[in-house]
């Protein structure tokens, strides 16, 4: 009940209002609050604001639940022999403090056994205007090293040309100021050394190699979701927990 209570909108929206009014009050009795204080004041209370209040835009009223999407289109940079992957990254987060659950679905690769496994990661960057270089480095708002990065997905190994896999317990998120929307996922050629390589790139970017897909991460609604999992059920290529 309490809880309840904390989390609704009327009380967020009270707490807002009484951290609104409060530098007036800190100014009107102290006479010492200047310029910068009340910038600085105002600046927190939009944090405030921003990790308080859901982002209606995109939560379901009912579920609390976001969905994000990106749509794998290959590089442009692709050599003749390379393959040209498309696919799905879908994402499902409860608001506020879910962790966030994955859907890989992506085709293109060689139907040959024994492949090793493509890296997967979020990029910092959701801009495709020179390719999938655009996107840049590694999400990394916490000046890690990798593995540690939030969109660190790991190494996902193809079965008959295709990857299907679903995976939860996420460390990137959908809410808040770190939230991934509007940042890439980056599908390598190569194999994640996840930070074991003995060299600089490795502590970046596990010497992944070169990028043969990427999309830019964007609000879906649960209909895209909905379909993977039945994807994922009825062609039984992997356990949906795996
Ligand atoms: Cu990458
Ligand atoms: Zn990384």
């Amino acid at each position: 009940m309490y809880e309840k209570v904390l989390n609704s909108t009327m009380f967020k929206s009270c707490l807002l209002a009484f951290l609104a009014l409060s530098p007036l009050c800190i100014a009107g009795d102290t006479g010492n609050t200047n310029e910068e204080q009340l910038k600085d004041i105002q600046q927190k209370l939009n944090d405030l604001w921003l990790n308080l209040l859901p982002p209606q835009a995109f939560v379901t009223r009912h579920e609390r639940t976001a969905y994000a999407a990106c749509e794998l289109r290959p590089s442009f940079k692709l050599e003749a022999d390379e393959p040209a992957v498309t696919g799905q990254v879908l994402f499902k987060q409860t608001y506020p403090h879910g962790n966030l659950d994955a859907i890989f679905l992506l085709e293109g690769f060689p139907t040959i056994d024994n492949q090793s496994g493509r890296a997967i990661h979020i990029h910092n960057l959701g801009d495709l205007s020179e390719g999938c270089d655009s996107t840049v480095g590694h999400y990394n708002p916490f000046n890690v090293n990798h593995p540690r990065h939030p969109g660190d997905f790991g190494n996902f190994i193809p079965i008959n040309g295709k990857i299907r896999r679903r995976k939860g317990n996420l460390q990137a998120t959908l809410f808040g100021p770190y939230s991934v929307l509007g940042r890439s996922i980056v599908v390598h050629k190569q194999e994640d050394d996840l930070g074991k390589g003995d060299n600089p790139a490795s502590l970046e970017n596990g010497n992944a190699g070169k990028r043969l897909a990427c999309c830019v991460i964007g609000i879906s609604s649960s209909n895209l979701w909905e379909k993977a999992v039945q994807t994922l059920l009825t062609e039984k290529t992997s356990s949906p927990f795996r």
